[in-house]
C-alpha cells in the first residue's frame, strides 16, 4: 500500500512548526527516480520526542565490548546503566574454558551520591582489584556512564595504575552516554581502543588454517554467529575471530592474520574494516547472512574472492544441500505469511538486512528505518573497496594508526582487486534505497508518535522493532517480533535461521490472541466533534 505525500503531510502537520521542519527531512516516500533520495540521518534527536535510540555507553559497552567473553566488563556509574545492559541483548557465548566466560555477570561500581560528590576513582580502583581477585580474567574493560564524565573521574589513569598493579590489560572507555547523538558514537569509541590495544597484540603473522577470515559486526544474538560459522566451517574456512559475538580477547589479538574481513553489520564496524585494511592490508567484503538469498550471495562472493576451484565447488555443494533441506521446512510457513506486510524499524543495519528474509516468506516491507544509521546506510555503498597500497594508506587522514605501528602486508594485489570488482557485483543488499519498493516509507530515528500514526495508516500485519515499542503495538492488535533480541528465539541468520524466523513469524500470525484485541481504529470514531443535544 503506497502512502501519499498528502497523508504524510497530515501526520507531520500535527507537530509544532519547528519540529515539523526537522522531522520532514528524516522521512521519505521512496520514488522511482534513479538518483538516491536524500534523507537526513545521524543528527541530534529532538529532546523529549521519545526516540528508540540508545546512548554512547550502550553502543560501546552494550554492543561492541559486551560480547567479549573472557574480559570482565566494569560499568563505572550508578547501577541502572549496568543493570539495563545485563543480558538484555541476548549475545550468546560459550567457552572451552568455563573459567574464562564472564558473559552472565554484571559488574558495576554502583556509584552513590557520595561518590558523585567526592569522586569515584578510589571505588573504581577497588572494584578492579576485586575483579582480578575473584575472576582472574584475561583482560578488563571499564566503561564510563554520564556522571563519570560530568564529575571528571580520570578512568584512564585508574586503568593504567591497575594495569601495572596486576599485570593485565585494563582498557578504559570514555563512552559517557551523552557523547554523540546515539549509540553509534559508542561503537567508534570501543572499536578505536580495540584496534589500538587488542587487535594485532599477538606476534602471529599468519593464521593456522586455510581461507582465514574474520567476521566483523556479528554479535551472536540468539546464536546467529554459530549458525553462520557452522556453514563456513563446513565449506572449509578458518574463522580467526568474530567481532565480537562469542568473541574473546585471545582471538581478537590474532585478527590481523586473516586474509579477508567480512562485514556483516555495516554500521557498527565499517571503520574497523577500513582501519584493518590500512594497517594490515586485509581487504573487506560486505556480506549479509540474513535471508536465504543473502546467505547464498555472501557465500558465493567469498568463494570468488579466494578464487579456488575446490572452494567454489564445495560452496555450491553446501548451498544446494542446505537449500534442498530447508525449502520444504519453510514452505508451510510461506503459506501462512504470503501477501502480508511488515513494518521494520531497527538500529543501524537490520532495518534493511531483514527485508530480504521477509520477502522470501512472502511478506512485503512497507515501512523501514534505522534508529541511528548514517546516510551511507540508506544510500548504499560499494561492496568491495579498492585495496589500498602501502603508499595510499599513509595519506588517509582519519587513520587512527600511527605509521610506526603498522604491520602492512598487501594481501591482494591491486590488479587482482580490479578483477574481483568485476566479478563481485553490487548486490541488492547495498542499502535501504535499493531494497525498498517505490511508494514505501523510509524513516530515520522514528519516534513513538510517528510509530502510532504510521501503524494506523499502513495497518501492517507484523511490527518488527524492539522492546520499547513492541507492547504498545501489540495492544493495537498487531503481532510484534523483536528484531534486536529476537524475543526468546533465534538464531535467525543463515539457513537454519530462515526456518526459525519463518516459524516464529507464522506463530505470531496464527496466535488466537489477536481475536481478543480490538485495534483502536475499529473502536474509536475516525471523525470527532461535539453533538448538539437539543
Ligand atoms: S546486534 Fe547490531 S546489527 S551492532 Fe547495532 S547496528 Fe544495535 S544492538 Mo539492537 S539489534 Fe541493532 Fe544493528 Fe549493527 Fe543490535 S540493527 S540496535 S547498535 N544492532
Ligand atoms: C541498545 C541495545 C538494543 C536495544 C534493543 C531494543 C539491543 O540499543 O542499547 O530496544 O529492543 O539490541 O539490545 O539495540
Amino acid at each position: 500500500m503506497a502512502v501519499t505525500e498528502k497523508e504524510l503531510q497530515e501526520i507531520l502537520e500535527q507537530y509544532p512548526s519547528k519540529v515539523q521542519k526537522n522531522r520532514k527531512k528524516h522521512i521519505l516516500i521512496k520514488d522511482g527516480v534513479e538518483d538516491a533520495q536524500v534523507i537526513e540521518a545521524n543528527t541530534r534527536t529532538i529532546p523529549g520526542i521519545i526516540t528508540n535510540r540508545g546512548c554512547a555507553y550502550a553502543g560501546c559497552k552494550g554492543v561492541v565490548l559486551g560480547p567479549l567473553k573472557d574480559m570482565v566488563h566494569i560499568t563505572h556509574g550508578p547501577i541502572g546503566c549496568g543493570f539495563y545492559t545485563w543480558g538484555a541483548r541476548r549475545n550468546k557465548a560459550k567457552s572451552d574454558d568455563p573459567t574464562q566466560n564472564f558473559m552472565n555477570y554484571c559488574v558495576s561500581t554502583d556509584m552513590q551520591e557520595s561518590d558523585i560528590v567526592f569522586g569515584g576513582e578510589k571505588k573504581l580502583a577497588k572494584v578492579i582489584d576485586e575483579v582480578v581477585a575473584i575472576f582472574h580474567p584475561h583482560a578488563i574493560t571499564v566503561s564510563a556512564t554520564c556522571p563519570v564524565g560530568l564529575i571528571g573521574d580520570d578512568i584512564a589513569a585508574v586503568a593504567k595504575a591497575a594495569e601495572s598493579r596486576h599485570g593485565l590489560p585494563v582498557l578504559a572507555f570514555s563512552c559517557e552516554g551523552y557523547k554523540g547523538v546515539s549509540q553509534s558514537a559508542g561503537h567508534h569509541i570501543a572499536n578505536n581502543i580495540l584496534m589500538d590495544r587488542v587487535i594485532g597484540a599477538s606476534s602471529a603473522e599468519t593464521a593456522p588454517g586455510k581461507y582465514p577470515i574474520n567476521i566483523l559486526g556479528e554479535y551472536n544474538i540468539g546464536g546467529d554467529s554459530w549458525e553462520v560459522e557452522r556453514v563456513l566451517k563446513e565449506i572449509g574456512y578458518t574463522i580467526v575471530s568474530v567481532m565480537t559475538g562469542d568473541g574473546s580477547y585471545e582471538e581478537l589479538k590474532n585478527a590481523h592474520t586473516a586474509e579477508l574481513n567480512l562485514v556483516q553489520c555495516h554500521r557498527s564496524i565499517n571503520y574497523i574494516a577500513e582501519m584493518l585494511e590500512t594497517k594490515y592490508g586485509t581487504p573487506w567484503l560486505k556480506v549479509n547472512f540474513i535471508g536465504i538469498q543473502g546467505m547464498i550471495e555472501s557465500l558465493r562472493n567469498m568463494a570468488t574472492y579466494f578464487g579456488d576451484e575446490e572452494l567454489i565447488a564445495k560452496t555450491e555443494e553446501v548451498i544446494a544441500r542446505e537449500v534442498a533441506r530447508i525449502e520444504p521446512l519453510i514452505e508451510p510457513y510461506r503459506k501462512i505469511c504470503q501477501g502480508k506486510t511488515a513494518f521494520c524499524f531497527v538500529g543501524g543495519s537490520r532495518g534493511h538486512h531483514y527485508q530480504g528474509l521477509f520477502a522470501e516468506i512472502g511478506i512485503e516491507t512497507v515501512l523501514a528505518g534505522y534508529e541511528f544509521a548514517h546516510r551511507d546506510d540508506y544510500e548504499g555503498r560499494q561492496v568491495i573497496p579498492t585495496i589500498k597500497t602501502d603508499a595510499d594508506s599513509k595519506n588517509i587522514p582519519e587513520l587512527h594508526v600511527s605509521p610506526d605501528e603498522r604491520r602492512f602486508r598487501l594481501k591482494v594485489s591491486p590488479e587482482k582487486m580490479e578483477e574481483l570488482k568485476q566479478k563481485i557485483p553490487l548486490s541488492y543488499y547495498a542499502g535501504m534505497n535499493v531494497t525498498m519498493k517505490d511508494g514505501s516509507i523510509i524513516v530515520d530515528d522514528l519516534n513513538h508518535f510517528e510509530t502510532e500514526e504510521f501503524i494506523k495508516l499502513l495497518k501492517p500485519d507484523i511490527f518488527a522493532s524492539g522492546i520499547k515499542d513492541k507492547y504498545v503495538i501489540q495492544k493495537m492488535g498487531i503481532p510484534a517480533k523483536q528484531l534486536h533480541s529476537y524475543d526468546y528465539s533465534g538464531p535467525y541468520a543463515g539457513f537454519n535461521g530462515a526456518v526459525n524466523f519463518a516459524r516464529d513469524v507464522s506463530m505470531g500470525f496464527a496466535s488466537p490472541t489477536w481475536n481478543f484485541i480490538v485495534p483502536p481504529w475499529k473502536d474509536e470514531p475516525l471523525l470527532t466533534g461535539t453533538v448538539n443535544e437539543e
